[in-house]
């Protein structure tokens, strides 16, 4: 984490090619609920989504469509940034690549790699797949010849282009790799990388003859060519953040925290990204999380497939803060996961309605009926702050492991509910029990349990966690001012029970 107290997160700028599917809604929700993690904690964050608007893919499917490019990509971001709003994504920026100041910045970046001695021109015939953005060797592709992501055959380019001397960059990547063992995580996505690096790394194109695709950021200095859409692309992560515009803005915010990518993006974010920033003499990002993809019938969910499942469908068939549990509850951040409808309904019932809500429920009812209303005063000193539960949460969230941050947090409840079960507050409530003492102990320590969840699950599920606040007679604002190790419910407060957290799902 960051000693300057801010934290810029990134996730990658999506395509404007098509509609956004569902794996575009699970990294961005990701790196929302990092980001709302870190403003929970008091830092102050910077979170960049947005869309990626030049190259071939982009180009083809204006024309497909046969729209204007610009006029098709005004249509195609409005739709990201609607799906940031269905979402309750917190982004501070949407980034879109056709911006003229993104534009300008990214051609100043070019020069300084320029003036390195890094970019030079040659001729070159390659096999290109347009739904990479992306040359490939002959090596990468299967036994028909076709890419393995997309099921294309690559297009054959012959053209003199700009090259980005990547092979020199070996020794600096490897070094780099080597003191900051976590620069990628999860583990393996950084062992591939390094063994990218061990293969020899080829210098890459980055720009393209207008002839062939005028849809670019002309490269400076030459009218005739535009950038290679990585190149571009990868800049929005620095122009975003001030870059050749706000030195002031610059320096508070990069390098970025993190960013956040898909598995098949990796190699764009671990190894050419660091190098151009070297080669610019910019300062390389501090991480780059690599989480797997949502398949279907064991192929990657995508455009290109044509196998997607919509956002917006899908919030209307549950509660989004259902799906935004579900997917970080289920999907470990560096497996693949298969998102099923079913297992969503069974999380709900188990984890949500009758885990959580339930429990927050009884608890309330019973200060309503034993303790007028009032969080009790407790009698006793014991140890109400879950240190355990928040290092376990903390462990979660620092390795991008959210199942393992959501576990730690539902083991409290399910032993809150047991200890419901043990102690029978419904005896220790009857006068002739004189256990009033023992029973102000109970709900206070119950009481605590939920005010502690409803601190957890705001990064998960905010509007959840704010009825949460409000039922315990707080207020989220108020709250989030307090430094997390010292909260603590006080005595008296009175609670404003209302409806189930988790209704039934008819
Ligand atoms: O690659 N499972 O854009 P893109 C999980 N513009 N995540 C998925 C997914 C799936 N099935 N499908 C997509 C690009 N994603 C470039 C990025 S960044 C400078 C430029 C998510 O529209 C995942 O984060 O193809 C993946 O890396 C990203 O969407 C790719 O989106």
């Amino acid at each position: 984490m960051s000693k300057k107290n801010t934290f810029y997160i990134t996730s990658p700028i999506y395509y404007a090619t098509a509609a956004p599917h569902l794996g575009h809604m699970y990294t961005t929700i990701i790196c929302d609920v990092v980001a709302r993690y870190h403003r929970m904690l008091g830092h102050e964050v910077l979170f960049l989504t947005g869309t990626d608007e030049h190259g071939s893919k982009v180009y083809q499917k204006a024309q497909e469509a046969r729209k204007d490019t610009q006029a098709f990509l005004d249509e195609q971001a409005a739709k990201y940034e609607l799906m940031t709003d269905v979402l309750d994504i917190s982004n501070d920026i949407f980034m879109r690549t056709s911006y003229d100041w993104h534009k300008k910045a990214a051609q100043e970046f070019w020069k300084r790699s320029f003036e390195h001695g890094d970019i030079y021109k040659k001729k070159y015939t390659g096999l290109y797949c347009v739904g990479c953005e992306a040359f490939k060797t002959e090596k990468d592709l299967d036994e028909k010849g076709l890419c393995p992501d997309h099921k294309q055959k690559p297009e054959r380019i012959e053209e003199e282009n700009y090259f980005f001397r990547l092979s020199a960059y070996g020794a600096k990547l490897k070094k780099l790799f080597k003191e900051n063992p976590e620069f990628v995580i999860p583990e393996g996505k950084r062992k591939e990388m390094h063994a990218l690096i061990e293969e020899g790394l080829e210098d890459v194109s980055i720009s393209r003859h207008k002839s062939k695709l005028s849809w670019g950021v002309e490269v400076p200095g030459d009218s005739e060519q535009v950038m290679y859409v990585w190149f571009d692309a990868l800049t929005n992560y620095i122009t975003a953040a001030g870059y050749a515009q706000d030195e002031k803005k610059f320096k508070k915010w990069w390098p970025a925290d993190v960013h956040v990518v898909g598995k098949e993006i990796n190699r764009f974010h671990s190894l050419l990204w660091p190098a151009m920033l070297i080669s610019a003499g910019v300062d390389i990002p501090k991480q780059i999380a690599v989480h797997g993809w949502i398949t279907v019938d064991g192929q990657k969910m995508s455009k290109t497939l044509g196998n997607v499942l919509d956002p917006f469908e899908i919030v209307k068939q549950f509660p989004l803060s259902a799906v935004r549990y579900f997917m970080l509850r289920e999907i470990p951040f560096d497996s693949d996961g298969v998102f099923s409808f079913k297992r969503l309904g069974e999380r709900y019932e188990a984890d949500l309605a009758n885990g959580l809500g339930n429990l927050f429920y009884r608890v309330l009812s019973m200060i309503e009926k034993y303790t007028d209303g009032c969080i009790p005063q407790p009698s006793d000193d014991a140890v109400r702050t879950y240190e355990h539960v928040w290092k376990e949460y903390n462990e979660g969230f620092r390795a991008f492991r959210f199942d393992r941050a959501l576990e730690a947090v539902w083991a409290l409840l399910r032993s809150a509910d047991q200890v419901i079960n043990e102690e029978e507050p419904w005896k220790l409530a009857d006068p002739a029990a004189k256990q009033e003492v023992k029973l102000n102990n109970l709900l206070y320590t119950l009481a605590t349990i939920c005010h502690h969840a409803a601190w957890f699950v705001y990064p998960f599920m905010p509007s959840i966690s704010e009825a949460m606040f409000e039922q315990l007679g707080l207020n989220i604002s108020e709250e989030f001012k307090h430094d997390v190790k010292k909260i603590a419910l006080k005595p008296g407060t009175k609670i404003k029970k209302g409806s189930p957290l988790f209704p039934r799902l008819v």
